[in-house]
């Protein structure tokens, strides 16, 4: 990889949250849109990553003219501020009519309203200037297997998948699996199956993929690996880097704060697949832990991208030959301390 290969940055508003978890209440006050996007130019960001109703509050009970307005408003506030949007992403997880899944749900008028909610979704994409639309499947699942048919719920995603790749002609479609939560067992929980899926659409060519570390390793995997893998399909269209410890609720920590190695073989496969090359942004979808203070909100973010920049330098200069040389000679416990001291640095 060219040695002097920049990244673009993004995240989105709700990485920027109030605190609250699902065992206690927020404790930062809410900040406004504006003072979130003023923020990430001077964080050193690109671009910003959108749900739909982060574009569009409320975006059920309003008209599509309504949507079209403040759809306008908000493309025009983002290029007076030079932030490109980079995505926007159905939320299919609030809403009473997506309790049971949205695309997979047992009741037909709920899978209705996901599609048609999708659809709505593509066209804020396109008068945001992005072409690329984010699917994680949050509650595409079961509390119990015998809620519902796994076989039927492939076909309803394929349904869904179909009639947005028939909605648009140009729509790209990133699948971000997620092995659980909130749903017990989530359908499509790794990167293998939403490549797979993909290929059972109208145009798998438009249906590609975004991969989250944190999912990756709730799903037991490496994200390094999942990374080669969807890039060698020439799939890997969004990256969410973060950091997970362990199996347990999704942690979404600062990229490298678990585990720097797993952290640093992540930026190792970006760079050797050319990651960003066709305009591909590196988004980290990070929060605050509850306890940070308001006058420290962006230290998740500004770690994160800091992390990311040292570990492509540390990339840039691993000592390749010397590692050639034991992997010849099979010397991996020689291998394994050169990569520590490596990244401990002199
Ligand atoms: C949740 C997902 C979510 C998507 C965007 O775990 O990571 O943040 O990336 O809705
Ligand atoms: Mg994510």
């Amino acid at each position: 990889m060219s040695q002097n290969r920049s990244y673009k940055f993004c995240f989105g508003p709700w990485n920027i949250s109030e605190g609250q978890d699902p065992y206690g209440p927020t404790t930062r006050p809410p900040q406004s849109f504006d003072w979130k996007l003023a923020k990430l130019k001077k964080l050193g960001f690109d671009a910003m990553m959108f749900h739909d109703d982060d574009a569009v509050p409320d975006i059920d009970a309003k008209s599509a003219a309504q949507v079209r307005k403040e759809t306008r408003e908000l493309k025009k506030k983002l290029s007076d501020a030079g932030v490109a949007a980079e995505m926007v992403a159905p939320r299919l997880w609030f809403d009473p009519r997506t309790i049971d899944g949205g695309y997979t749900s047992n009741d037909p008028k709920c899978r209705r309203y996901a599609i048609e909610r999708s659809l709505r979704c593509i066209d804020v994409a396109n008068q945001l200037g992005t072409d690329l639309i984010v699917l994680w499947f949050a509650r595409e699942g079961s509390y119990i297997r015998e809620a519902k048919n796994a076989r039927r719920c492939v076909d309803q995603l394929v349904t869904a998948l179909d009639r947005m790749l028939a909605h648009d002609k140009t729509i790209r479609l990133s699948i971000e699996p997620k092995p659980n939560e909130p749903m017990d067992h989530a359908y499509i929980p790794t990167i293998g199956h939403a490549l797979a899926i993909a290929q059972l659409t109208r145009d798998p060519k438009r249906v590609g993929c975004l991969i989250e570390s944190a999912h990756a390793i709730l799903a037991g995997l490496d994200p390094a690996d999942e990374i080669d893998f969807a890039m060698s399909f020439g799939k890997l269209w969004s990256l969410h880097l973060n950091d997970q410890n362990g199996l347990k609720f999704d942690q979404d920590k600062p990229f490298g704060s678990a585990n720097l190695r797993v952290a640093f073989n992540q930026v190792r496969a970006l760079e050797r697949n050319g990651y960003g090359r066709h305009g591909e942004y590196v988004c980290f979808d990070v929060h605050p832990f509850r306890t940070t203070k308001p006058a420290h909100w962006l230290a998740h973010l500004s770690n994160s991208r800091r992390t990311f920049l040292k570990l492509v330098k540390k990339s840039r200069t691993y000592p390749e030959k010397q590692a050639q040389a034991l992997i010849a000679d099979r010397d991996y416990a020689a291998l394994d301390q050169l990569v520590i001291e490596h990244l401990l640095g002199k």
